[in-house]
């Protein structure tokens, strides 16, 4: 089978998942020689099983808003592959979810926590429901009846959810309230998880953290650091919030975050106070990015435009999928971007990617920067697992560890002839492999 066919067939297959499709395409593209050159994955047919999803589980969500209104919304789990471990991945709740973006982050998330060097599989869930304008009662009981049903799917050992778009740590709370009166038990089912009640320190900013280890890593390979750079970000939420801590910490300066509105230029950079101030935004339930420039007046607001037109040396896309294009990309190229580290997942288009690499410049994957969160998800199961929680300093020390193996990884797996580091297919590589053989090793199952 050529590669044109294989693609064929999945599209066939799968004709309304154009996420999906774009993860698939991605990865396959980029470990298709490897796959080839080893006749145990070929016979095996792994490839045509990896894109195949385990199980997906599809249900009704039922609950009553304030005012007495009965409302329903469609949740998911996508069990992809469970081949190194159990299922690991986020719940996104947001009104674009449906189940061609739970593949993709699913698919995505089997690569990435491979290369995280924990025993995770690949998942991802969540529902079409929309927070904005909700109060706290009304996103209780949502969170109560999604986990009324999730709760016999998932386990410890089995599937083990965690937050994305749309849930944090409040989300997370009421649905573990929730599993636990079901099933009388207290356990590590869902990472996240507060502080006093089984969370790990360091892991509401480890994806942000993670990111920004990884960018250092890659522009140590050029002799250089963040130091003195002017950073765009995307994004006020979770990750883009701890990317701008670290950042902030190593000596850069963030100039632009984004809302669905729109984006803010702060030419003075955040400081303490106005990144404290993206959880205030965050609490609000309204994402409006615009609300910043009322706080901050020196800052300003660009409605409906895309940060990536501001002249800044790294660019750090850190809200959604598909949110910087070529048109960006050849932008922040004419401006002298030195390096761009996706945050989010898959933000970079198709497009975007390929002029990113054909340019050189330097390029990390989602699957491999930001894989500092569900690391330290990884490092939360450990800790509830041997029922004692570890320092700050342990944890962070023990995610910084993880993202340079992975940008070592990375690197090995994508060194080309003339020196150039090809991320992404360094990235697809080395978590293909681990997972492949793992597959290979556990027969046909
Ligand atoms: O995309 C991701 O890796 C996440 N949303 C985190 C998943 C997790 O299980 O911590």
């Amino acid at each position: 089978m050529t590669f044109n066919e294989f693609m064929a067939k999945v599209e066939a297959k799968n004709p309304d998942q154009p996420e999906f499709l774009q993860a698939v395409k991605e990865v396959v593209e980029t470990i298709w020689d490897t796959y080839e050159a080893n006749p145990r994955f070929v016979k095996n047919n792994i490839l045509e099983r990896i894109v195949e999803p385990e199980r997906v589980i599809i249900f009704r969500v039922p609950w009553m808003d304030d005012k007495g209104e009965v409302h329903v919304n469609r949740g998911f789990r996508v069990q992809f592959n469970s081949a190194i471990g159990p299922y690991k991945g986020g719940l996104r709740f947001h009104p674009s979810v449906n189940l061609s973006i739970l593949k993709f982050l699913g698919f995505e998330q089997i690569f990435k926590n491979s290369l995280t060097t924990l025993p995770m599989g690949g998942g991802k869930g969540g529902s079409d429901f929309d927070a904005r304008g909700r109060s706290d009662a009304e996103i209780m009981r949502f969170c109560q009846s999604f986990m009324a049903e999730l709760y016999r799917h998932i386990g410890p050992n089995i599937d083990v959810p965690a937050g994305d778009i749309g849930v944090g740590a409040r989300e997370i709370g009421y649905m573990f309230g929730m599993y636990k009166k079901l099933n009388n038990e207290f356990t590590g089912v869902l990472t996240g998880k507060g502080i006093n009640w089984g969370g790990s320190l360091i892991r509401p900013e480890a994806t942000g953290y993670g990111v920004v280890y990884f960018t250092e890593e890659m522009l140590k390979t050029k002799g250089t650091n963040l130091a003195g750079k002017k950073v765009a970000l995307s994004g006020f939420g979770n990750v883009a919030w701890g990317a701008a801590q670290k950042i902030t910490e190593l000596g850069g300066k963030v100039v632009t975050l984004s809302g669905p509105d729109g984006y803010i230029y702060d030419e003075e950079g955040l400081n303490e106070e106005k990144i404290n101030y993206m959880l205030e935004l965050r609490a609000s339930n309204n994402d409006r990015i615009s609300d910043y420039v009322e706080r901050f007046p020196n800052a300003k607001f660009y409605a409906g435009k895309r940060p990536w037109e501001v002249k800044v040396d790294v660019a750090i896309p850190c809200a959604t999928q598909n949110e910087l294009h070529a048109e960006d990309a050849n932008n922040l190229l004419k401006n002298g971007v030195q390096c761009v580290c996706e945050a989010s997942n898959m933000p970079c288009t198709p497009e975007a990617v390929e002029i990113f690499l054909n340019n050189k410049i330097l390029f990390a994957p989602g699957k491999a920067a930001n894989a500092g969160g569900v690391a330290t998800s990884g490092l939360e199961m450990t800790q509830n697992s041997m029922r004692l929680n570890w320092s700050r300093d342990e944890v962070d020390e023990k995610l910084h560890e993880i993202m340079r193996n992975i940008h070592e990884a990375c690197r090995a797996n994508g060194l080309q002839k003339d020196g150039f580091v090809n991320y992404v297919k360094g990235a697809n590589i080395a978590g293909f492999l681990k997972v492949a053989n793992a597959m290979c090793d556990q027969g046909l199952v």
